[in-house]
């Protein structure tokens, strides 16, 4: 299958966000009109402004990288929060895309969509297959909820729709808010800020041996548009780097780009979340797609980054 962006118009859903502005960025060198709206235009959690907007603009495509997201505190403590806003904005647009013929729409979901004991590497196929980890299984119930959308409009009406499942991700333009961050983007800061204060610790969650697989956001904003133009099918396709670390070897890491040896201190009292969710990116890696970027090299990018912006 091959799809021919030249002259399609591609709204980008949620392009003030990490994912949404590398996506943008990415479709800057394709010969498309990339259209994107603030929520001061449209509001997503809003059925009817969603329905008028879409019937005015028309795209030809949708990138959905619009979502409610968080780490795993926010996940754990806002629950209906991350159920409610997000199946509200997948359903809005859904409903909208159909409603005005859109040929193709990419739905981004996430890793923690599998069971929380899935075999490793995950297999797209171990979805729906056990119990989902307890601190995100709502934000995860919408993501599923949204891979179900879009198999359900191919299934009833023919619609040429796909969904995108990533790993952990981090990039330019990520949250940098301690209570509501993921990880990466947290000890930056956290390592950013002993440094400059002289602190001789850093205090991480949870016990640090927990496993994740990182990948730049500019990796995967160039793997889903390599999936827009290359992919059609019913099943989601897993995004990964297939670069996993513990969580105390992220600190390390993180260590060493900010430039600041301390110790780590592991607070306890906070969830680990899941154990493991390395993703199984064969399908992706079959398709022709495979990511480049080192964690060390995207990690010193996205802390210059961060700095550039902070300073
Ligand atoms: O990135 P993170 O918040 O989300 O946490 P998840 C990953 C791991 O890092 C957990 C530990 O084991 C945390 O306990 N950690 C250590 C920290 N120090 C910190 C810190 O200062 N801040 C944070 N945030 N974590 C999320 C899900 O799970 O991943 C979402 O909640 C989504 O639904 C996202 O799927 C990709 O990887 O555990």
């Amino acid at each position: 299958m091959s799809y021919d962006l030249s002259g399609k118009r591609i709204w980008v859903a949620g392009h003030r966000g990490m994912v949404g502005g590398a996506v943008v960025r990415r479709l800057d060198g394709e010969d498309c009109e990339v259209i994107t709206a603030g929520r001061d235009v449209v509001d997503l959690t809003q059925q009817a402004q969603v329905r008028d907007w879409m019937a005015e603009t028309r795209p030809d495509a949708i990138i959905m990288a619009a979502a409610k997201v968080g780490g795993i505190l926010a996940n754990d403590t806002r629950p209906v929060d991350f159920l409610i806003q997000n199946m509200q904005i997948e359903t809005n647009i859904f409903e909208a895309a159909h409603a005005n013929d859109v040929e193709r729409f990419l739905f981004l979901g996430s890793s923690c969509i599998y069971p929380k004991l899935a075999p490793q590497p995950i297999p797209e196929d171990s979805l729906l297959t056990g119990p989902l980890e307890p601190t995100n299984e709502w934000y995860a119930i919408a993501k599923i909820a949204g891979i179900k959308m879009a198999q359900a409009y191919r299934k009833q009406y023919g619609r040429d729709w796909i969904s995108a499942m990533p790993t952990n991700l981090y990039g330019p333009g990520d949250n940098y808010d301690l209570a509501s961050s993921h990880v990466l983007p947290a000890l930056l800061r956290k390592f950013h800020e002993a440094k400059a204060a002289g602190t001789p610790s850093v205090t991480l969650w949870g016990t640090g041996t927990p496993l994740r697989e990182f990948l730049h956001a500019d990796d995967l904003a160039d793997a889903l548009v390599f999936l827009l133009k290359n992919y059609s099918g019913y099943d989601h396709v897993n995004v990964g780097s297939g670069t996993e670390v513990t969580i105390r070897e992220l600190a390390e890491t993180i260590a060493q780009v900010v430039g600041y040896e301390a110790e780590l201190v592991f607070d306890s009292t906070r969830p680990d979340g899941t154990p493991r969710k390395l993703m199984d990116s064969s399908t992706l890696h079959k398709l022709g797609w495979n990511s480049a970027r080192s964690l060390k090299d995207g990690l010193t990018h996205t802390y210059a980054d961060w700095i550039a912006k902070n300073a």
